[in-house]
Protein backbone atom coordinates (compact mmCIF):
# COMPACT_ATOMS: atom_id res chain seq x y z
CA UNK A 1 0.00 0.00 0.00
CA UNK A 2 1.38 3.16 -0.81
CA UNK A 3 2.33 5.19 2.18
CA UNK A 4 -0.17 8.36 3.26
CA UNK A 5 -0.03 10.71 5.80
CA UNK A 6 -2.93 8.66 7.56
CA UNK A 7 0.07 5.57 7.75
CA UNK A 8 1.46 7.76 10.85
CA UNK A 9 0.02 6.07 14.25
CA UNK A 10 -0.04 7.65 17.27
CA UNK A 11 -1.25 6.60 20.83
CA UNK A 12 -4.77 7.09 19.69
CA UNK A 13 -4.23 5.35 16.54
CA UNK A 14 -4.19 2.20 19.17
CA UNK A 15 -2.43 0.08 16.43
CA UNK A 16 1.08 -0.47 18.06
CA UNK A 17 4.26 -0.39 16.24
CA UNK A 18 5.95 -3.66 16.79
CA UNK A 19 8.63 -5.23 14.52
CA UNK A 20 10.61 -8.59 15.26
CA UNK A 21 12.02 -9.29 19.22
CA UNK A 22 15.98 -7.34 18.17
CA UNK A 23 18.81 -7.83 20.56
CA UNK A 24 19.86 -4.40 19.34
CA UNK A 25 23.64 -2.99 18.37
CA UNK A 26 26.24 -5.18 19.07
CA UNK A 27 28.08 -4.09 21.03
CA UNK A 28 31.85 -5.30 22.94
CA UNK A 29 29.58 -7.14 26.12
CA UNK A 30 27.01 -8.96 24.95
CA UNK A 31 27.30 -11.82 27.29
CA UNK A 32 26.08 -9.31 30.16
CA UNK A 33 22.55 -8.95 28.33
CA UNK A 34 20.11 -10.74 30.28
CA UNK A 35 16.43 -12.07 29.38
CA UNK A 36 14.81 -13.15 26.84
CA UNK A 37 12.98 -10.18 25.34
CA UNK A 38 8.70 -10.37 24.88
CA UNK A 39 6.22 -7.82 24.35
CA UNK A 40 3.94 -5.78 26.65
CA UNK A 41 0.66 -4.44 25.51
CA UNK A 42 0.31 -1.39 28.30
CA UNK A 43 3.86 -0.84 28.25
CA UNK A 44 3.42 -0.28 24.57
CA UNK A 45 1.30 2.31 25.14
CA UNK A 46 3.62 4.08 27.03
CA UNK A 47 6.74 3.91 25.14
CA UNK A 48 8.27 1.30 23.62
CA UNK A 49 6.74 -1.98 23.44
CA UNK A 50 9.41 -4.47 23.96
CA UNK A 51 10.99 -5.28 26.97
CA UNK A 52 14.85 -6.60 27.61
CA UNK A 53 17.07 -7.89 26.79
CA UNK A 54 18.53 -5.94 30.27
CA UNK A 55 22.01 -5.25 30.46
CA UNK A 56 23.21 -6.04 34.16
CA UNK A 57 27.32 -6.20 34.32
CA UNK A 58 28.88 -6.03 37.45
CA UNK A 59 28.42 -2.44 38.11
CA UNK A 60 24.70 -3.13 37.30
CA UNK A 61 24.87 -6.05 40.56
CA UNK A 62 26.34 -3.88 42.60
CA UNK A 63 24.29 -0.80 42.32
CA UNK A 64 21.53 -2.43 42.94
CA UNK A 65 22.27 -4.64 45.90
CA UNK A 66 23.77 -1.78 47.77
CA UNK A 67 20.20 0.72 46.56
CA UNK A 68 18.53 -2.41 48.11
CA UNK A 69 20.37 -2.47 51.01
CA UNK A 70 20.01 0.99 51.40
CA UNK A 71 15.81 0.96 51.28
CA UNK A 72 15.96 -1.98 53.69
CA UNK A 73 17.86 -0.62 56.07
CA UNK A 74 15.49 2.60 55.99
CA UNK A 75 12.90 0.04 56.16
CA UNK A 76 13.79 -1.64 59.06
CA UNK A 77 14.77 0.64 61.17
CA UNK A 78 11.32 1.99 60.40
CA UNK A 79 9.86 -0.84 61.85
CA UNK A 80 11.45 -1.21 64.40
CA UNK A 81 10.37 2.28 65.58
CA UNK A 82 6.66 0.98 65.55
CA UNK A 83 7.41 -2.28 67.55
CA UNK A 84 7.58 -4.25 64.31
CA UNK A 85 4.19 -4.03 63.84
CA UNK A 86 3.56 -4.00 60.19
CA UNK A 87 0.16 -2.35 60.68
CA UNK A 88 1.37 0.95 62.27
CA UNK A 89 4.35 1.04 59.66
CA UNK A 90 1.91 1.61 57.24
CA UNK A 91 -0.24 3.76 59.24
CA UNK A 92 2.86 5.59 60.31
CA UNK A 93 4.88 5.50 57.07
CA UNK A 94 4.51 9.11 55.85
CA UNK A 95 6.09 10.49 59.49
CA UNK A 96 8.37 7.75 60.15
CA UNK A 97 12.25 8.87 59.14
CA UNK A 98 15.80 7.62 59.86
CA UNK A 99 17.53 10.59 61.11
CA UNK A 100 21.18 11.37 60.57
CA UNK A 101 23.62 11.32 63.50
CA UNK A 102 23.43 14.88 65.79
CA UNK A 103 25.81 17.30 65.55
CA UNK A 104 27.91 16.89 68.74
CA UNK A 105 29.23 13.68 66.84
CA UNK A 106 31.33 15.99 64.46
CA UNK A 107 31.83 14.09 61.60
CA UNK A 108 32.63 11.02 63.06
CA UNK A 109 31.73 7.84 60.92
CA UNK A 110 31.67 5.49 64.37
CA UNK A 111 27.99 6.62 66.13
CA UNK A 112 25.86 4.17 67.77
CA UNK A 113 23.47 2.76 65.36
CA UNK A 114 20.21 3.98 66.88
CA UNK A 115 21.88 7.72 67.20
CA UNK A 116 22.42 7.77 62.98
CA UNK A 117 25.07 5.17 62.84
CA UNK A 118 21.97 2.91 60.48
CA UNK A 119 21.82 6.36 59.19
CA UNK A 120 25.75 6.37 57.98
CA UNK A 121 25.81 2.94 57.04
CA UNK A 122 22.78 3.24 54.91
CA UNK A 123 24.09 6.49 53.25
CA UNK A 124 27.57 4.97 52.54
CA UNK A 125 25.52 2.23 50.31
CA UNK A 126 23.43 4.60 48.42
CA UNK A 127 26.56 6.32 47.56
CA UNK A 128 27.83 3.51 45.98
CA UNK A 129 24.35 2.81 44.58
CA UNK A 130 24.01 6.61 43.00
CA UNK A 131 27.98 5.92 41.53
CA UNK A 132 27.96 2.86 40.36
CA UNK A 133 24.74 3.04 38.48
CA UNK A 134 26.93 6.74 37.37
CA UNK A 135 29.50 4.59 35.94
CA UNK A 136 26.73 2.34 34.06
CA UNK A 137 25.39 4.88 32.50
CA UNK A 138 28.91 6.64 31.02
CA UNK A 139 30.20 2.68 30.34
CA UNK A 140 26.45 1.88 28.15
CA UNK A 141 26.68 4.70 26.57
CA UNK A 142 30.83 4.50 25.34
CA UNK A 143 29.64 0.82 24.28
CA UNK A 144 27.06 2.12 22.37
CA UNK A 145 28.87 4.27 20.41
CA UNK A 146 26.89 7.60 21.67
CA UNK A 147 28.05 10.29 23.63
CA UNK A 148 27.94 10.92 27.39
CA UNK A 149 25.71 13.66 27.52
CA UNK A 150 22.96 11.74 29.58
CA UNK A 151 25.37 10.32 32.19
CA UNK A 152 26.31 14.11 32.76
CA UNK A 153 22.99 15.13 33.18
CA UNK A 154 22.71 12.48 35.67
CA UNK A 155 26.20 13.95 37.06
CA UNK A 156 24.68 17.26 37.16
CA UNK A 157 22.41 16.00 39.96
CA UNK A 158 24.38 13.92 41.91
CA UNK A 159 26.24 17.12 42.19
CA UNK A 160 23.82 18.48 44.26
CA UNK A 161 23.41 14.84 45.88
CA UNK A 162 26.48 15.10 46.82
CA UNK A 163 26.37 18.87 48.31
CA UNK A 164 23.74 17.78 50.30
CA UNK A 165 25.11 14.71 51.73
CA UNK A 166 29.01 15.02 52.29
CA UNK A 167 30.34 18.56 50.51
CA UNK A 168 28.46 20.14 53.16
CA UNK A 169 28.59 18.51 55.84
CA UNK A 170 32.49 18.17 55.83
CA UNK A 171 32.72 22.63 55.43
CA UNK A 172 30.18 22.59 58.62
CA UNK A 173 32.18 19.58 60.53
CA UNK A 174 29.23 17.28 61.49
CA UNK A 175 26.40 15.34 59.24
CA UNK A 176 23.79 16.97 61.90
CA UNK A 177 22.06 18.54 58.89
CA UNK A 178 21.48 15.89 56.49
CA UNK A 179 18.58 15.07 54.80
CA UNK A 180 16.59 12.46 56.67
CA UNK A 181 15.08 9.90 54.80
CA UNK A 182 11.11 9.97 55.38
CA UNK A 183 8.22 11.47 52.96
CA UNK A 184 7.26 14.57 55.42
CA UNK A 185 10.68 14.20 57.40
CA UNK A 186 12.36 15.55 54.63
CA UNK A 187 9.82 17.95 53.43
CA UNK A 188 10.12 19.40 57.16
CA UNK A 189 13.86 19.23 56.49
CA UNK A 190 13.55 21.65 53.92
CA UNK A 191 11.86 24.56 55.33
CA UNK A 192 13.64 23.79 58.70
CA UNK A 193 17.08 24.53 56.05
CA UNK A 194 15.43 27.71 54.89
CA UNK A 195 14.26 29.08 57.87
CA UNK A 196 17.62 28.40 59.51
CA UNK A 197 19.38 30.30 56.63
CA UNK A 198 17.86 33.36 56.61
CA UNK A 199 14.96 32.03 54.42
CA UNK A 200 16.03 30.54 51.30
CA UNK A 201 14.26 32.34 49.01
CA UNK A 202 16.88 35.11 49.24
CA UNK A 203 19.28 32.68 48.11
CA UNK A 204 19.70 33.81 44.80
CA UNK A 205 21.49 30.47 43.47
CA UNK A 206 17.59 28.83 44.88
CA UNK A 207 16.19 31.62 42.90
CA UNK A 208 18.17 30.57 39.88
CA UNK A 209 17.57 27.37 40.12
CA UNK A 210 13.56 27.62 40.03
CA UNK A 211 14.40 29.72 37.15
CA UNK A 212 15.56 26.44 35.67
CA UNK A 213 13.00 23.96 36.94
CA UNK A 214 10.23 26.16 35.89
CA UNK A 215 12.04 26.84 32.49
CA UNK A 216 12.44 23.35 32.43
CA UNK A 217 8.68 22.52 32.64
CA UNK A 218 7.89 25.58 29.91
CA UNK A 219 10.69 23.75 27.51
CA UNK A 220 9.85 20.54 28.03
CA UNK A 221 5.37 21.21 27.19
CA UNK A 222 6.45 23.40 24.41
CA UNK A 223 8.95 20.98 22.79
CA UNK A 224 6.47 17.98 23.74
CA UNK A 225 3.24 20.13 22.42
CA UNK A 226 5.23 20.77 19.14
CA UNK A 227 6.20 17.68 18.51
CA UNK A 228 2.29 16.05 18.86
CA UNK A 229 0.84 18.88 17.71
CA UNK A 230 2.59 17.49 13.92
CA UNK A 231 2.56 13.60 14.83
CA UNK A 232 -0.42 13.55 12.35
CA UNK A 233 2.35 14.93 9.51
CA UNK A 234 4.65 12.88 11.19
CA UNK A 235 6.70 15.00 13.04
CA UNK A 236 7.29 12.36 15.49
CA UNK A 237 9.38 10.33 12.92
CA UNK A 238 12.54 11.00 13.59
CA UNK A 239 14.31 9.26 10.42
CA UNK A 240 11.67 10.56 8.03
CA UNK A 241 12.05 14.16 9.95
CA UNK A 242 16.13 13.32 8.98
CA UNK A 243 15.86 12.31 5.22
CA UNK A 244 12.84 13.54 3.41
CA UNK A 245 11.74 16.26 6.06
CA UNK A 246 8.67 16.97 4.49
CA UNK A 247 6.16 19.62 6.09
CA UNK A 248 5.75 18.20 10.03
CA UNK A 249 9.04 20.02 11.18
CA UNK A 250 8.64 23.15 9.11
CA UNK A 251 5.33 23.90 9.81
CA UNK A 252 6.38 23.41 13.86
CA UNK A 253 9.63 26.02 13.18
CA UNK A 254 6.72 28.17 10.81
CA UNK A 255 4.69 28.13 14.11
CA UNK A 256 6.90 29.46 16.80
CA UNK A 257 8.13 32.02 14.71
CA UNK A 258 4.39 32.84 13.44
CA UNK A 259 3.89 33.04 17.53
CA UNK A 260 7.63 34.19 19.13
CA UNK A 261 9.16 35.47 15.99
CA UNK A 262 12.06 32.49 16.54
CA UNK A 263 12.02 29.04 16.58
CA UNK A 264 14.65 26.75 17.98
CA UNK A 265 16.20 24.07 15.47
CA UNK A 266 15.59 20.23 15.19
CA UNK A 267 18.79 19.83 17.25
CA UNK A 268 19.23 23.18 19.45
CA UNK A 269 15.65 22.63 21.43
CA UNK A 270 17.76 19.28 23.11
CA UNK A 271 20.24 21.54 23.46
CA UNK A 272 17.75 24.02 25.81
CA UNK A 273 16.35 21.38 27.06
CA UNK A 274 19.98 20.01 28.26
CA UNK A 275 21.13 23.00 29.64
CA UNK A 276 18.11 24.05 31.47
CA UNK A 277 17.96 20.90 33.20
CA UNK A 278 21.36 20.21 34.31
CA UNK A 279 21.86 24.21 35.22
CA UNK A 280 18.73 22.97 37.94
CA UNK A 281 20.75 21.12 40.61
CA UNK A 282 24.11 22.82 39.55
CA UNK A 283 23.19 26.04 40.36
CA UNK A 284 20.76 24.62 43.14
CA UNK A 285 24.19 22.57 44.62
CA UNK A 286 25.93 25.79 44.90
CA UNK A 287 23.59 27.35 46.50
CA UNK A 288 23.40 24.65 49.36
CA UNK A 289 27.39 24.94 49.59
CA UNK A 290 27.38 28.43 50.11
CA UNK A 291 24.58 28.63 53.20
CA UNK A 292 25.41 28.30 56.39
CA UNK A 293 29.55 28.37 55.23
CA UNK A 294 29.70 31.89 53.58
CA UNK A 295 26.66 33.15 54.14
CA UNK A 296 24.04 32.74 57.41
CA UNK A 297 21.28 34.29 57.09
CA UNK A 298 20.53 34.72 53.28
CA UNK A 299 17.44 37.60 54.05
CA UNK A 300 20.31 39.74 55.36
CA UNK A 301 22.44 38.80 52.91
CA UNK A 302 19.65 40.80 50.57
CA UNK A 303 19.05 43.50 53.36
CA UNK A 304 22.68 44.29 52.40
CA UNK A 305 22.68 43.87 48.82
CA UNK A 306 19.96 45.91 49.07
CA UNK A 307 17.16 43.46 47.30
CA UNK A 308 14.69 43.16 50.74
CA UNK A 309 13.92 45.59 52.39
CA UNK A 310 14.16 45.44 56.02
CA UNK A 311 11.74 44.60 58.66
CA UNK A 312 9.33 47.74 58.78
CA UNK A 313 9.37 49.39 62.25
CA UNK A 314 5.90 49.18 63.29
CA UNK A 315 5.95 49.21 67.24
CA UNK A 316 7.56 51.84 69.47
CA UNK A 317 10.14 49.49 70.72
CA UNK A 318 12.54 48.45 67.69
CA UNK A 319 12.29 44.07 67.39
CA UNK A 320 15.35 43.02 68.66
CA UNK A 321 16.68 39.93 66.39
CA UNK A 322 16.41 36.77 69.02
CA UNK A 323 20.05 35.58 67.51
CA UNK A 324 22.14 39.09 68.25
CA UNK A 325 21.08 40.41 71.58
CA UNK A 326 19.08 39.94 75.03
CA UNK A 327 15.03 39.59 74.64
CA UNK A 328 13.52 43.38 75.47
CA UNK A 329 11.99 43.14 79.05
CA UNK A 330 9.10 42.17 80.00
CA UNK A 331 6.25 44.25 79.09
CA UNK A 332 8.24 45.96 76.66
CA UNK A 333 6.70 44.97 73.82
CA UNK A 334 2.79 45.92 74.76
C1 LIG B 1 17.18 16.37 45.12
C2 LIG B 1 19.36 15.75 44.06
C3 LIG B 1 19.78 14.67 43.13
C4 LIG B 1 19.18 13.36 43.38
C5 LIG B 1 19.77 12.20 43.06
C6 LIG B 1 19.01 10.94 43.26
C7 LIG B 1 18.04 8.27 45.17
C8 LIG B 1 17.52 6.89 44.99
C9 LIG B 1 15.38 5.77 45.31
C10 LIG B 1 14.30 4.76 43.34
C11 LIG B 1 16.15 17.52 42.52
C12 LIG B 1 19.56 10.08 44.38
C13 LIG B 1 18.93 8.73 44.32
C14 LIG B 1 17.58 9.03 46.36
C15 LIG B 1 16.08 6.89 44.58
C16 LIG B 1 14.60 4.83 44.78
C17 LIG B 1 13.98 3.83 45.66
C18 LIG B 1 17.51 16.90 42.71
C19 LIG B 1 17.98 16.35 43.87
C20 LIG B 1 21.14 12.09 42.47
N1 LIG B 1 11.70 25.71 46.22
N2 LIG B 1 14.62 24.20 48.48
C21 LIG B 1 15.28 23.45 45.52
C22 LIG B 1 11.45 25.46 44.88
C23 LIG B 1 11.35 26.63 49.12
C24 LIG B 1 14.81 24.17 49.87
C25 LIG B 1 15.51 23.01 44.15
C26 LIG B 1 10.22 26.07 44.51
C27 LIG B 1 11.21 27.21 50.48
C28 LIG B 1 16.01 23.43 50.18
C29 LIG B 1 14.48 23.69 43.37
C30 LIG B 1 9.71 26.71 45.64
C31 LIG B 1 11.95 26.28 51.32
C32 LIG B 1 16.50 23.05 48.93
C33 LIG B 1 13.55 24.23 44.36
C34 LIG B 1 10.65 26.47 46.72
C35 LIG B 1 12.84 25.60 50.38
C36 LIG B 1 15.64 23.51 47.94
C37 LIG B 1 15.80 21.57 43.89
C38 LIG B 1 8.45 27.47 45.79
C39 LIG B 1 11.27 25.48 52.32
C40 LIG B 1 17.54 22.31 48.27
C41 LIG B 1 16.31 21.31 42.48
C42 LIG B 1 7.63 27.85 44.64
C43 LIG B 1 10.26 24.56 51.75
C44 LIG B 1 17.34 22.43 46.76
C45 LIG B 1 19.25 25.56 46.40
C46 LIG B 1 16.40 19.87 42.06
C47 LIG B 1 18.39 23.35 46.21
C48 LIG B 1 16.01 23.14 46.63
C49 LIG B 1 12.32 24.77 44.02
C50 LIG B 1 10.56 26.97 48.01
C51 LIG B 1 13.93 24.81 50.77
C52 LIG B 1 14.80 24.62 42.28
C53 LIG B 1 9.69 25.97 43.12
C54 LIG B 1 11.53 28.62 50.57
C55 LIG B 1 16.56 23.22 51.53
N3 LIG B 1 14.07 24.15 45.62
N4 LIG B 1 12.39 25.79 49.09
O1 LIG B 1 16.77 19.57 40.95
O2 LIG B 1 19.13 23.06 45.34
O3 LIG B 1 16.09 18.87 42.95
O4 LIG B 1 18.41 24.59 46.83
O5 LIG B 1 8.06 27.83 46.86
O6 LIG B 1 18.46 21.68 48.80
MG1 LIG B 1 13.26 25.09 47.31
Amino acid sequence: MQATMRDYQNIFTVVQARGPLEESAPSLDMEDRRGQPFHLYWLGVLGNAQIGPIHLGLLGVISLVTGTLWLNIIGLNMLAQVGWNPFEFIRQLFWLALEPPPAKYGLSLFVPLNEGGWYLIASTLLLISVLTWWLRTYQRAISLGMGTHVAWAFAAAIWLFLVLGLFRPLLVGHWGENVPYGIFPHLDWTTAFSIKYGNLYYNPFHALSIVFLYGSALLFAMHGATILAVGRLGGDREIEQITDRGTASERAALFWRWTMGFNASMESIHRWAWWFAVLTPITGGIGILLSGTVVDNWFEWAVIHRFAPEYPQVYAIPAVDPTLGAMPAEGAMQ
